[in-house]
C-alpha cells in the first residue's frame, strides 16, 4: 500500500466503505514511526480507520534486511488474545487480510504515543493503574495458572512459529549490545564505556543467564516489545499496540521492558512522577496478580487440590510469594538489559536520540548504563521497587526530597 494506492486498493472492502463511505472521498496519511511497518490513517467526513501493513523488510533499515510479512499474522493473533485477557486495553481489530499482511483497526483518537508524551513532560492520571492491570491480566491469563492443557499447548505451538521476530529479540536484546555487532551504534563519547562493558564478564554472564530465561521459560504469552512506543495514551485512556513480537516467555520480560523504558526517561528528566508511575505499575501488578491468583487459578498450575481444598491457604500464599519474587528478579534483569540495548544496539529511543548536545546525551546514557548494569547484575539485591527509584535518583543526580 502507498498513500496514492490505498484508496483504490481497498475501495471494495465493505468494512471500509461502510464506515467511511466511497473511496473517492478518503483522505490518507502515513503515520508509522516504528521500525517495521506502514501505518495509514484513512479519514472521511464519516469517520476514520487505521490500516497497518507489514513490509517484507525492516522499514528503518531498508530492503537489505528482509523480514517475513508473516509477523502480521502473529500480531493479529496476539492482539486478539491480549485484548480478550484485558478488555478495552488494545485497539479494536476490525479486519485481517493474511495475504496482504494487513490489519484494519480502530483509529485511536485523541491518543498519542506515550514515549513522546513523557518526553514532553506530560502526565496521565490513570496510566499506572491501566498498565499494572494490563500486565497482571494478560500475563496471568495467558499462563498455565489460567489456561487448560489443550488451549495452552495450542497457543504455545502457534506462537513458537514466530521465529523471525523472537530471533531478533534474542540477538538485539541479549547479545548484540555486548559485542561489536555491525548493526550496533552508540554515541561516540561512549567508546571507552563500551570497551569496558564488552570486557565486563559479570554483565555478559547476566545477559546470557537472562537470555536463557527468555528462551527456556515459556511462562505466558508476552506482548514481546512493550516499550513506551508501543503504548498510546489520552487523558483518560491507555492502549497497547504493536504485539508482533509476541512469544511465550517469562512474565518479567514485558514488565521489565516497560519499566526499563520508564527508568530511561527518568534518567533524562529526573521526573518524580515517572518514578512514581513505575512504582505504581509494579504495585498494581502485584495486587491484581494476587487477586487473580485467588479467584482465577483454574489452569494446569491451579493446584487448589493441594492447597485451598485441604485448608492450606498459607501454602497457596507462599507459592504465590515465590512466584512473585521470581517475576521481580526477572523484571529487574530484563529492565537492565533493555537499558543497554536501547543505548548500544540497533534500536535506540527518542528519549536519548532527541538530545542534540552529544556530551549531554553521552553523560545521560552513561548514567542509564550504570543503572542498567546494577539491575542486571545485582537483580537479587533489590527487595523493593523503592530501592530501584533510589538508584535511579542517585545516578540521575537527584536525591529523594
Ligand atoms: C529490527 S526491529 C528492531 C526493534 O524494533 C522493535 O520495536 C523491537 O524493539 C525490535 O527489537
Ligand atoms: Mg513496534
Amino acid at each position: 500500500l502507498t498513500i496514492a494506492s490505498l484508496a483504490d486498493r481497498l475501495a471494495d472492502l465493505p468494512l471500509m466503505t461502510d464506515r467511511l463511505g466511497a473511496s473517492a472521498a478518503w483522505r490518507v496519511r502515513e503515520v508509522g514511526d516504528g521500525n517495521l511497518n506502514l501505518v495509514f490513517i484513512v479519514e472521511s467526513d464519516r469517520g476514520s480507520l487505521v490500516v497497518k501493513q507489514a513490509l517484507p523488510y525492516v522499514r528503518v533499515f531498508g530492503e537489505g534486511w528482509p523480514m517475513s510479512r508473516e509477523r502480521a499474522f502473529f500480531e493479529y493473533h496476539a492482539m486478539t488474545r491480549l485484548g480478550q485477557r484485558d478488555p478495552g486495553r488494545m485497539p479494536q481489530l476490525l479486519h485481517f487480510d493474511a495475504s496482504q499482511s494487513m490489519q484494519v483497526m480502530e483509529h485511536l483518537s485523541p491518543h498519542l504515543i506515550l514515549r513522546g508524551e513523557l518526553i514532553a513532560g506530560r502526565s496521565f492520571e490513570h496510566l499506572a493503574l491501566h498498565l499494572g492491570h494490563y500486565l497482571a491480566r494478560t500475563l496471568f491469563r495467558g499462563s498455565d495458572l489460567s489456561m487448560a492443557t489443550a488451549d495452552r499447548k495450542a497457543d504455545l505451538a502457534l506462537f513458537a512459529a514466530n521465529v523471525e521476530l523472537s530471533g531478533i529479540t534474542e540477538d538485539l536484546f541479549f547479545t548484540d549490545p555486548f559485542w561489536a555487532c555491525p548493526r550496533n551504534r552508540h554515541t561516540p563519547a561512549l567508546d571507552a564505556d563500551v570497551a569496558r562493558l564488552r570486557a565486563d564478564t559479570e554483565l555478559k554472564r547476566a545477559a546470557i543467564e537472562l537470555k536463557r530465561r527468555f528462551c527456556m521459560s515459556a511462562e505466558t504469552l508476552l506482548h514481546g516489545d512493550l516499550h513506551t512506543g508501543s503504548i498510546m495514551v489520552s487523558d483518560r485512556d491507555t492502549r497497547v499496540i504493536d504485539a508482533e513480537f509476541a512469544i511465550y516467555g517469562p512474565m518479567g520480560f514485558d514488565i521489565g521492558s516497560l519499566l526499563g523504558n520508564l527508568w530511561m526517561t527518568a534518567c533524562v528528566d529526573c521526573s518524580d512522577w515517572i518514578m512514581a508511575v513505575a512504582e505504581a505499575i509494579w504495585a498494581t501488578f502485584v495486587d491484581e496478580f494476587t487477586r487473580l491468583w485467588s479467584t482465577e487459578r483454574t489452569g494446569i498450575l491451579g493446584a487448589r487440590e493441594l492447597f485451598e481444598d485441604q485448608g492450606d491457604a498459607a501454602g497457596a500464599q507462599a507459592t504465590l510469594r515465590t512466584m512473585l519474587d521470581e517475576i521481580w528478579q526477572d523484571t529487574l534483569g530484563f529492565a537492565g538489559l533493555e537499558m543497554h540495548r536501547r543505548i548500544l544496539g540497533f534500536a535506540h529511543v527518542a528519549d536519548f536520540e532527541g538530545i542534540e548536545d552529544e556530551s549531554r546525551r553521552a553523560s545521560l546514557e552513561r548514567k542509564a548504563l550504570a543503572i542498567g548494569r546494577e539491575l542486571a547484575v545485582g537483580r537479587d539485591r533489590f527487595l523493593t521497587i523503592g530501592q530501584v527509584s533510589d538508584l535511579v535518583r542517585l545516578n540521575a543526580g537527584r536525591s529523594r526530597s
